[in-house]
């Protein structure tokens, strides 16, 4: 069977959506854990510095999960992660899940985020510190942290409305498409620590993100 290379941390959201993406697809891949501080594997074979990359079983490589996803469609396309009709709408809602919702969700679980780098190392947990606050400006992770409650319920705030709609249906349009894995992508964040933090009331959410989460490898279609 073919093997496809991802190049990934284990922590990012945008990586959990593609190892998803080729469970659901069934696709035979390995995964590459890039040290968080060399990257030496990931710079050559992508020629750049973000994950998650996957090179592709012909050699190809291809940066960014949305270009992933996309490319992943076009070659397997059984079974779609695009549904006839609502290609728009799941790039749309997968879009808003992975930047303004990204953004919430990221703060509510950096205090995990940087406690999975702190383990790793002290100067793994130095070089993530420095990348964040370089890009989100100084003394952001420990106010990022210090405010953990209030970052926590603007989370929240977006969380909710997705557990209404949950409540109805098994997928976020009904029949499972990207904007699924767009979202399951962020929720492991709230995952990072094991324990899962989607508040215990948003019940119809913790089990959406189950049955996305249990998503493990092709269905042999003859079983
Ligand atoms: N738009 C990109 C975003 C990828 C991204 O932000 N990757 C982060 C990890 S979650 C990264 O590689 N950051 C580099 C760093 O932290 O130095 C995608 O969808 O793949």
């Amino acid at each position: 069977m073919a093997t496809h290379t991802l190049y990934q941390f284990a922590t990012s959201p945008f990586c959990a959506k593609v190892r998803k993406i080729l469970d659901f697809k069934g696709l035979d891949y390995r995964v590459i854990e890039v040290d968080y501080l060399e990257r030496k594997e990931l710079i050559v074979a992508s020629g750049q510095l973000m994950v998650p990359a996957l090179t592709l079983d012909n050699g190809e490589t291809v940066v960014d999960s949305d270009r992933i996803a996309a490319r992943l469609d076009d070659l397997f396309p059984e079974p779609t992660i695009f549904p006839a009709e609502w290609r728009g709408i799941h790039l749309a809602l997968a879009r808003y899940f992975d930047t303004e919702f990204e953004d919430a969700i990221f703060r509510a679980a950096l205090p995990d985020e940087i406690a999975r780098f702190a383990r790793q190392g002290r100067d793994r947990e130095a070089f993530y510190r420095f990348i964040r606050d370089r890009k989100y400006g100084p003394g952001f992770c420990d106010e990022t942290v210090a405010n953990h409650a209030a970052h926590f319920a603007r989370a929240r705030a977006l969380l909710a409305p997705l557990d209404d709609t949950l409540r109805e249906r098994a997928f976020i349009l009904g029949r499972i498409g990207y904007a699924d894995f767009a979202l399951y992508g962020q929720l492991s964040l709230l995952a990072l620590s094991g324990v899962l933090k989607i508040p215990t009331e948003m019940a119809s959410l913790r089990a959406y993100y189950g049955r996305l989460d249990r998503i493990t490898a092709a269905l042999d279609p003859n079983a």
